[in-house]
């Protein structure tokens, strides 16, 4: 297996139960990789542990004040960064430009929000969003203990209202955002467990060139999100991938690494002016 940099295994995963609200944490989950060997730990581990690399204590997210969502109506959702013995994280490292990252996507990965909690102090993140739509979705919160390593953290939650149609995944490899299209470009076939360069070339619709209002976004050229088809998500499914450059250009380029086979669903995110572009793509992983 081709051994990368960036690579850090996931130390644990927990599954951790406090007033209803559940959350499956990853401590030590570098930004895109989870190597297969690691996936073995988390359907065991259920005791909270200590990161094997700073002796940082563990911690987990969780909904604190938070009213059941309703499609179509605001919502503030209040998480709470607790470490295991119930006390509040209070100091946190920006990464990509944040305190806090916070994807919640759908159950069927149709609906995707990339948000930035504002920090309120103790420990605590607040953000407001609509649902567009009933039924199970789950906020995944990446932030960094001060100190610790980067955390990611899946709260599962269900909103009333009508669930969506169901629809299906598409092979499509070109999707056109407003006037952005973007194509999804692979150097090989996706195999799980090797490293993968996933680039976007991205044209202007109008003028059939590339944008010439592209800047970086979160401080990299472009993000990009991925989260493996599976119910329930965890850690391990979140995949966070960091462009390789810094300032943005026709092709914006990616390196990850798939854990395991499967359908993934891939956000790749980019500036244009002021505006952010989300291009959704389904991938099949061997
Ligand atoms: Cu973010």
């Amino acid at each position: 297996m081709v051994k990368l940099p960036f690579m850090q295994p996931i130390v644990v995963g927990l599954v951790l139960l406090f007033g209803g609200a559940i959350a499956i944490v990853a401590t030590g989950q570098q930004k895109q990789v989870a190597t297969p060997r690691h996936l073995h730990h988390e359907h065991h581990s259920s005791t909270p542990t200590h990161d094997h690399s700073g002796g940082a204590p563990t911690t987990h997210a969780e909904l604190v004040n938070s009213p059941t969502p309703i499609s179509q109506q605001p919502t503030t959702f209040t998480l709470a960064i607790r470490t295991h013995t119930g006390e509040a994280v209070r100091q946190f490292e920006r990464f990509q430009e944040e305190l806090m990252h916070l994807i919640i996507v759908s159950e069927d990965l149709q609906v995707f929000q990339h948000l930035h909690p504002r920090y309120l102090g103790e420990g605590q993140f607040q953000v407001t969003t609509t649902l567009p739509q009933g039924g199970s979705y789950t906020l995944i919160a990446d932030y960094k203990p001060a100190g610790a390593k980067e955390t990611v953290a899946m709260i599962p939650i269900a909103a009333q209202g009508t669930p969506p149609a169901s629809s299906a995944p598409t092979a499509q490899t070109t999707q056109v955002i407003g006037t952005t299209a973007v194509e999804l470009k692979l150097s090989q076939p996706l195999k799980a467990g090797s490293a993968v360069e996933v680039a976007f070339r991205l044209r202007d619709t109008t003028t059939q060139q590339p944008p010439t209002d592209l800047r970086p976004y979160l401080g990299e050229a472009g993000h990009l999100v991925i989260l493996r088809a599976t119910t329930p998500l965890k850690p391990a499914d979140y995949l966070h991938a960091h462009a390789l450059d810094r300032q943005p250009k026709e092709t914006i380029r990616f390196m990850t690494q798939f854990p395991t086979p499967g359908r993934y669903k891939l956000w790749a995110q980019f500036q244009r002016g002021q505006q952010i572009v989300t291009a959704p793509f389904w991938v099949t992983v061997n």
